[in-house]
């Protein structure tokens, strides 16, 4: 099973995916998701130019050997461009054992622990009120899991909240620099608890909400957002601040019993091990994608669940279905998955290139028993949608400093 090449396709069909497929001498191929929303031509030559080379011949069953030889062997560990390219191998590999086993990669994990994902998914508006109509189009889909988002009263852009741009380029502007967006914790402040206490009234005790802060708050000031939202109970407050420095988390701990989701920018256990390990967090949320693939995630999950903690993983629109499956795969057999965030795949043009058949129902998703992922790959239809230069926002200040998101 030794293989033959690595192909790597950088494709926007709305936003930019890159896709890597490694193709075996038998002709069996797996593909993996290795996007890096707004660096991803490094990625693709990481892949292409650095580690491509290094596969070719290799034993594609070798997937734990490969995972090190590209972490460990290359002297540069971590790093979400490394870590990037090391997840699309490994999710390609783990595609490749499972077609050739003919097999679910659920089922080389070890087996289903529940017969669904439980699913969030996002209602995010203009204002508090179109937030919460979002939220009751959820409900009546069948949701039983919503994160509320709205944008703030007198500031000019809120990060997530796209309002009447349907297209991430839209959103960008006709030049492709970083769109800049302004921060206040006072504003955010007389926002927020409006929107929590409205939506819990109006969805009932019955629902799940979330909320995501996207790290803008220090963390004495998640500490107080933590307690303002306790009556609201929520299933969790994701990104309250920045942990580069983890033990910060414990000031937020000591203050409040909302539960705490950290990780979607998160390349390895090293990033979160204290997190995790003097349980200051209750769900982490990294992604196949970003920490190294099923192996890395799987690294990360088992050392979560002897600390309680549960995995939650990123579903972001930058996520491409292959990743989505990855995910479906690890959270399926996870004795510690908590919960999916879920954006839904409504795009026409990344359905051509990624085909996939995943079901919702009732707030949960499902996969058929395909061997592998259960995704492929369109490269002709990929050429159709040629990558386009795209950043993600830069956060100031209202007197301009740059500001964490
Ligand atoms: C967000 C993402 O889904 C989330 O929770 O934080 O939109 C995130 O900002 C993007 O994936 C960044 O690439
Ligand atoms: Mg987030």
């Amino acid at each position: 099973m030794n293989i033959k090449q690595v192909k790597v396709f950088v494709s926007s069909p709305g936003r930019n995916f890159v896709t890597v497929k490694i193709i075996t001498e038998s002709g069996i191929y797996g593909v993996g998701d290795a996007t890096l929303n707004g660096r991803e031509m490094a990625v693709a030559a990481m892949l292409e130019e650095h580690i491509a080379p290094c596969l070719i011949g290799r034993n594609a069953h070798d997937i734990e050997d490969i995972w090190q030889y590209l972490y460990k062997g290359v002297y540069w560990r971590r790093g979400p461009v490394n870590m990037a390219a090391i997840a699309a191998i490994d999710m390609a590999l783990w595609d490749i054992k499972g077609k050739v086993a003919n097999l679910p990669v659920y089922q080389l994990l070890g087996g289903k622990s529940r017969k669904g994902v439980n699913l969030y998914a996002h209602a995010s508006g203009e204002d508090v009120d179109s937030t919460l109509e979002k939220a009751q189009e959820l409900v009546k889909k069948g949701f039983k899991a919503i994160r509320l988002q709205s944008a703030i009263p007198g500031l000019s852009v809120t990060y997530g909240v796209l309002g009447d741009k349907k297209d991430y380029f839209e959103l960008q502007g006709s030049r492709p620099l970083p769109p800049e967006e302004t921060w206040s914790t006072a504003k955010y402040f007389d926002m927020v608890e409006n929107l929590f206490a409205k939506g819990r009234e109006l969805l009932g005790n019955d629902i799940h909400l979330l909320h995501d802060v996207h790290s803008r708050l220090t963390p004495i000031e998640s500490a107080r957002l933590g307690k303002l939202l306790e009556p609201y109970n929520l299933l969790f407050l994701e990104d309250a601040s920045i942990a580069e420095n983890q033990n910060s988390y414990d000031v937020i701990r000591q203050h409040t019993t909302t539960p705490l989701a950290i990780g979607e920018t998160y390349n390895t256990l090293w990033d979160c091990k204290n997190l995790i390990e003097e349980q200051r967090v209750d769900y982490i949320r990294a992604a196949a994608t970003h920490a190294g693939g099923i192996t890395g995630m799987r690294r990360i999950g088992d050392f979560a669940n002897v600390h309680n903690v549960k995995t939650a993983p990123h579903g972001a629109p930058d996520l491409s279905p292959i990743c989505f499956a990855a995910h479906m795969h690890l959270n399926l057999h996870a004795p510690n998955f908590g919960i999916q965030e879920f954006v839904g795949f409504d795009n026409a043009g990344l359905n051509t290139l990624f085909s996939h058949d995943f079901t919702v129902e009732n707030g949960m998703a499902f996969i058929p028993d395909k061997p592998g992922l259960g995704v492929d790959f369109n490269e002709e239809a990929a050429s159709k949608y040629p990558y386009k230069r795209s950043y993600l926002p830069v956060s100031r200040l209202e007197d301009g400093t740059v500001w964490n998101w």
